[in-house]
């Protein structure tokens, strides 16, 4: 029942927020074109999405993002549970919400929507980083993701894990506990990653243009949610390849709402 409760709570936001004027509307910005004090901005309101206190009561979440990652870890067992929620709700692909095209064929943007309001309301550097869009143009990185600026470790989020824990030793989440997962399993552990430049080709444009070739929305769904998708969390590995408790890493969220904006622009092309 909490799982459903909190679905119900996601989608009349959503139905609110669609009915409201839009008077500033998001501008999309990936992350290699933002200035330094930008990107510094985005990371600062990370870092106050963990350390500001729950509120909702969710299993082992001891901070606001980690409300967030239990919200996943929640919709994903309500996608084991439930045919109807399986066929709308349980995809990592992003959606655009309600939208008049789509409506209930798409699946929620189920963490991505409150995080918009816990930034608005929590950590004002946090709303205005995430309100303009933020996003990883993954395919620059396709093949390449070691180099990637997205892991510089005082201007991004930090490298590759290392040693046997495959624990980040760099960046400004290196010293963060994470208490959701692995899976469903709930206890402290660290961000681990563990990078491929070989999965990270799954991102790559020429992917992405096959998916954008697909007129009717289940091959576009399928065909993002398979290879552009997939390079991201295989590209990053570690917790980013955890289906159930990958929001512990902040990348996803960035990396996300790259997904959302390939989505919008396979809308567009018709
Ligand atoms: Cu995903």
């Amino acid at each position: 029942m909490v799982h459903l409760t909190y679905l119900v709570i996601l989608f009349a936001g959503a139905y609110s927020a669609s009915a409201a004027p839009c008077e500033t509307p998001a501008q999309r910005k990936a992350w290699h074109t933002l200035t330094d004090s930008e990107k510094l901005a985005y990371i600062g309101a990370e870092l106050c999405l963990m350390e500001k206190f729950p509120k909702l009561t969710l299993e082992a979440a001891t901070s606001r993002f980690e409300e967030l990652q239990a919200i996943h870890q929640s919709h994903l067992g309500l996608c084991i549970g439930g045919r109807f929620f399986r066929f709308i709700a349980c995809s990592c692909m992003p959606t655009r919400l309600l939208s008049v095209r789509n409506a209930a064929m798409m699946a929620i943007k189920y963490t991505l929507f409150p995080r918009g309001a816990y930034h608005r309301t929590l950590c004002n550097r946090a709303y205005l980083a995430y309100s303009r869009g933020r996003y990883w143009q993954e395919q620059l990185d396709a093949g390449s993701v070691t180099s990637s600026v997205l892991l510089d470790p005082s201007h991004g989020f930090g490298g590759d894990g290392s040693g046997t824990d495959r624990c980040i030793t760099d960046g400004p989440f290196a010293n963060f506990t994470n208490h959701l997962g692995l899976m469903y399993n709930n206890s402290e552990h660290c961000i681990t990653r563990r990078l491929s430049d070989r999965s990270s080709k799954s991102s790559a444009q020429s992917e992405v243009d096959k998916c954008h070739a697909m007129t009717e929305w289940v091959g576009a769904w399928r065909c993002i949610e398979a290879n552009p998708h997939a390079g991201g969390h295989g590209g990053i590995g570690g917790l980013m390849l955890d289906p159930i408790a990958s929001p512990g890493d902040p990348l996803l969220y960035l990396y996300h709402t790259w997904l959302d904006k390939v989505w919008w622009d396979w809308q567009k092309l018709d």
